[in-house]
């Protein structure tokens, strides 16, 4: 699904701003119709924006149910003959979409996009009523997995991950016109070959089937470099500037469906990052340079707006990024907003994406998520169905995230339950479909302590091996000398299956302004000490090709813990993005070389 562009033959119109806002929590507004007219009792809400801390007390805060969101908008006169379509960048968890009371899109996963063609529905120079609810409900059968529990006081949501369950239009809606013969997908790979790019295309089109395609492939400075005619094609860019690490260099190419007569129907501009990314050894290269990852797990998650993406924060985050030294992150842990994506492209930051299969452990969820009662995968529990919508959730990713050159990973799964032949059974599966949908990327998923070397019966799937380790934090507490010895006795014995290792997490929880002469847990001085350690660690497994602190800032997490206080403080910066001591350190190690 391409995203919303403005070309000579393509409008779209924001939807972004104040629209009608009501919460469902008994679930009763489909029945009542809420969709059949003007949304009663309504406040406002800001879109794009997660609900829940926008409103005051624990009526946002901790709703489960679904949430309702109408608006009204005019389609541009100009529009007649167009399609019309309707787009949600995303809404979690689930939707169901209205216009003018006639249902006309239902979407499950909560940060991919979908749309549906209103054309039909609509008559360009009138007014149009959009009417969503979106539901927040997390299930066995959903990704991430969560219970709601029918309790006497009301029904509760449990979750079995380390963030707070944000819900609602956290991305922006768009109105679009895109013509009726139209660029419906583009795929995009590259190849290097001497000094040469090669960027080899193939273009879907919809619509009449009497229509010519070719691509034009231009430099940054707009300069036509290749083209090509036929909807599946090779440009080859002799002497090619190659998108690389640090050096978002793209060019762009023109995708144009003409009539047979020459007439202009679809114009789409792909921006195209020549690069290649190979796992060799116990190296991962970047157009043929073994690439050492230095960055963040990350959240969406700012004061207020939740995980609602804001432009400001994009980039002053990736400001905070190019500071501090990091040449990468994870999307940990569901995808990012697209907007994230196109501004690590241009930035040359690397991404590891990562879908939102989080918390599908009920061995790590026991004592801190009350997941003790279950088993993690089982008939009643994590099932077929669970992972057929883990296999739609990939698709959705690849779909959307395909042509972006900053994204050189796939994470299929963070910390799931791995040890045991279940999950084998689970997983080997969507490896499998992963690299159906995508040859041109490595693949991965990231390993919990629980199932450490020679106990993980998953990691031998991936190209790669991702972990998250916390020696001196959640084991040997405060003991930094033992916390040495355990952590790279283990990395060592990670090192013998000839992959590269990528540390996807490591952190320590720290209040900023908390300090200490001797490194004691919870002060600065104890997260520099901390990833002081775990860098010497590193340092002497050279299959370690990458570090990437958990977490770039302080976070919200569940509301109801005793093991958090005011959210997850492993951030390097706090939650307004204030650094910590860490963040001086780590400037210092990852500038080294500069
Ligand atoms: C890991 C999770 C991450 C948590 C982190 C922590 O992947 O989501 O926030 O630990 O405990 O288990 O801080």
């Amino acid at each position: 699904m391409l995203r919303p562009q403005d070309t000579p033959t393509r409008e779209r119109r924001s939807l972004a701003g104040l629209w009608s806002f009501r919460l469902d929590p008994a679930l009763v507004g489909a029945d009542e119709q809420w969709f059949g007219g003007p949304l009663e009792h309504a406040r406002e809400m800001p879109v794009p924006a997660s609900y829940n801390d926008i409103l005051v007390g624990t009526e946002g805060r901790d709703h489960v149910g679904d949430a309702w969101y109408q608006t009204t908008t005019r389609v541009p006169r100009g529009w007649a003959g167009q399609r019309v379509v309707l787009r949600f960048d995303s809404a979690t968890h689930a939707a169901t979409v209205w216009v003018d009371g006639t249902e006309v899109v239902r979407h499950v996963g909560g940060y991919t996009p979908f749309e549906a063609d209103i054309t039909e529905l609509v008559t360009p120079g009138d007014e149009v009523r959009v009417t969503v609810a979106v539901n927040n409900e997390l299930t066995f059968q959903t990704i991430p997995p969560g219970v709601v529990h029918e309790t006497p006081n009301g029904r509760r949501q449990q979750y079995f991950h380390d963030f707070f369950n944000y819900a609602g239009l956290a991305r922006s809606v768009w109105l679009c016109a895109i013509p009726q013969t139209r660029v419906e997908d583009i795929t995009v790979t590259t190849d290097v070959r001497g000094n040469d790019g090669v960027v080899a295309y193939a273009v879907e089109i919809a619509g009449d089937d009497e229509h010519t395609v070719e691509v034009v492939l231009h430099d940054a400075d707009g300069v036509e470099v290749g083209r090509s005619q036929g909807a599946a094609g090779e440009i080859v860019v002799p002497d090619a500037h190659l998108w690389a690490p640090g050096d978002g260099y793209l060019h762009v190419a023109q995708v144009e469906v003409r009539s047979t007569a020459g007439e202009l129907l679809d114009q789409y501009a792909q921006t195209v990052g020549i690069r290649t990314v190979e796992v060799r050894g116990t190296e991962f290269l970047i157009n043929g340079a073994p690439f050492h990852f230095t960055g963040f797990g990350r959240h969406e998650d700012t004061p207020v707006r939740g995980k609602g993406h804001d432009d400001a924060f994009l980039v002053h985050d990736m400001e905070l990024m190019r500071w501090i030294g990091a040449n990468s992150f994870r999307t940990s842990h569901y995808p990012y907003a697209e907007e994230v994506y196109d501004y690590a492209d241009r930035l040359g930051l690397v991404v590891i994406d990562e879908v939102a299969a989080v918390g599908q452990n009920m061995g790590l969820a026991g004592g801190i998520f009350g997941g003790q009662n279950y088993t993690t995968f089982s008939p009643e529990t994590i099932n077929d169905v669970s992972r057929e919508a883990h296999a739609q959730a990939i698709r959705e990713l690849v779909a959307r995230d395909k042509n972006h050159p900053s994204v050189v990973l796939w994470s299929i799964a963070n910390e799931p339950e791995s040890d045991t032949d279940a999950a084998r059974a689970y997983f080997e599966p969507l490896f499998t479909l992963t690299r159906e949908l995508d040859p041109s990327r490595p693949v991965g998923f990231v390993n919990v302590m629980l199932a450490p070397h020679g106990a993980c019966k998953v990691s031998e799937l991936g190209d790669v091996v991702m972990l998250n380790r916390y020696y001196g934090w959640y084991v040997n507490t405060g003991d930094l000398e033992a916390a040495e010895t355990a952590w790279r006795a283990e990395l060592e014995q990670w090192a013998t299956d000839g992959k590269p290792i990528i540390i996807t997490e490591y952190g320590a929880d720290t209040i900023a302004g908390v300090h200490s002469l001797t490194p004691q847990p919870w002060s600065e001085e104890y997260q520099v000490a901390y990833l002081e350690m775990n860098h010497r660690v590193f340092d002497s497994v050279p299959a370690v090709v990458g570090e990437q602190v958990w977490n770039f800032a302080d976070f919200a997490t569940a509301s109801a813990s005793v093991f958090r206080v005011d959210g997850n403080k492993k951030g390097v910066f706090t939650r307004d993005r204030r650094p910590k001591a860490a963040a001086h350190a780590l400037r210092r190690r990852w500038n080294r070389d500069a």
